[in-house]
């Protein structure tokens, strides 16, 4: 009897030896609570430049919410205040830490081979986002995604070109200052070169270039400045939104008037990105005559990216994100870049709010 007690006995405690052992390795404990183990997550080193601009500030959102714990990501996220030393010390701490993936959102576009040669050679991928790097040798990062700054600025100045010739103001009567971000940046490097060749093309008078380092402090002591010297300037290029918000406030506090009518004293805004309410309704009153949006978005696009070179998958080299041109008065219907024609998003003054922001994120 008791062999045969002991023969059934045997197998069964075995077998719950070994539900338990394998319950107790699956698992890992967490303030005392067990929880069944994760999926081991993908460590990504994020250099973000700064936080400069409302532009900047959806682009850290979006970053963060996708490569996010749920998931199945471990951020590591480094604001470099933009100082590009900032960013080299951040990505060699990403490699001491044996990250799997290192992104880069770059300040300015050189001086990046060194420490990406270095990340070359620990074997980290290196996405770059938003602006570019100019390196002697582009497999020093596995592939780019972000916006065409070039494309951006010759929408906004062929929207001025049409817009004038439409009002029948001569080109020697468009007197333009350009409040320029940072320099060496390619989102400067690409709006400022589009405004030049412009100028040239069109006989336009450029006052004057000026950096306002992409924000609305910067911008609003530069144009206050340059309201100053010049008395005739009648179109502010500002390469985004918060240098308009400060240029606004600036011609404003000087009693002068924001505006389309140029031909009779009012000053017209430009700008770049589209990304803010505020900005969007500026365009519907139109104190902001035409933007060019630039859409910070890219945390889904690193997803992406990151996921296909999970799966062995090669990514495109250089994405480049879509974007409309927005504007509310409607004497121009489209603009003609290098044989592409864009259609001019209107933000109406009767739309509400939302609608506007809907229309944008069609
Ligand atoms: O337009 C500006 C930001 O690099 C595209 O940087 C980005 C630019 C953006 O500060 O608002």
């Amino acid at each position: 009897m008791l062999k045969k007690i002991t023969a059934v006995m045997i197998p069964l405690l075995f077998s719950i030896v070994l539900v338990f052992v394998g319950t107790f390795l699956g698992c890992i404990k967490t303030g005392g609570k067990t929880v069944p183990e994760e999926k081991e997550k993908i460590v990504v080193g994020f250099s973000q430049l700064g936080a400069e601009s409302d532009w900047r500030s959806s682009n850290t959102e979006s970053m963060k919410e996708a490569l996010s714990s749920k998931n199945g990501y471990s951020l590591i996220f480094e604001d470099g205040q933009q100082k590009q030393a900032n960013q080299i010390t951040a990505i060699r701490m990403f490699i001491q830490q044996e990250v799997d993936y290192i992104v880069l959102a770059p300040v300015t576009e050189t001086g990046w081979d060194t420490v990406l040669q270095e990340a070359k050679n620990a074997g980290i991928p290196v996405i770059i986002v938003d602006r570019m790097v100019d390196v002697e040798d582009e497999d020093l990062f596995t592939c780019w995604v972000g916006s065409d700054f070039e494309l951006e600025g010759k929408k906004v100045v062929e929207w001025l070109n049409r817009y004038v010739t439409l009002k029948n103001v001569p080109a020697k009567d468009i007197h333009i200052v350009n409040i320029q971000g940072n320099l060496g940046a390619s989102a400067q490097l690409g709006r400022t070169k589009a405004l030049a060749d412009a100028v040239e093309k069109y006989g336009w008078d450029l006052l004057a270039e000026v950096p306002g380092d992409f924000t609305q402090a910067k911008a609003r002591e530069v144009m206050d400045g340059l309201l100053g010297v010049y008395d005739n300037i009648n179109v502010v290029y500002c390469e985004n939104d918060n240098e308009a918000f400060g240029a606004i406030e600036a011609i404003e506090a000087a009693g002068k008037k924001v505006g389309m009518d140029i031909a009779n004293g009012e000053i017209m805004v430009v700008s770049f990105d589209g990304v803010n309410q505020e900005a969007l309704d500026y365009v519907s009153e139109n104190k902001i005559a035409c933007i060019a949006e630039c859409n910070p978005l890219h945390g889904p696009r690193v997803q992406a990216i990151i996921e296909l070179l999970e799966a062995g998958k090669m990514p495109d080299k250089f994405a480049y994100v879509q974007e409309k041109l927005l504007a509310s008065d409607t004497t121009v219907t489209q603009v003609v870049v290098d044989g592409v024609n864009y259609e001019v998003t209107f933000l109406e003054s009767t739309k509400t709010a939302t609608e506007a922001a809907e229309k944008v994120t069609e």
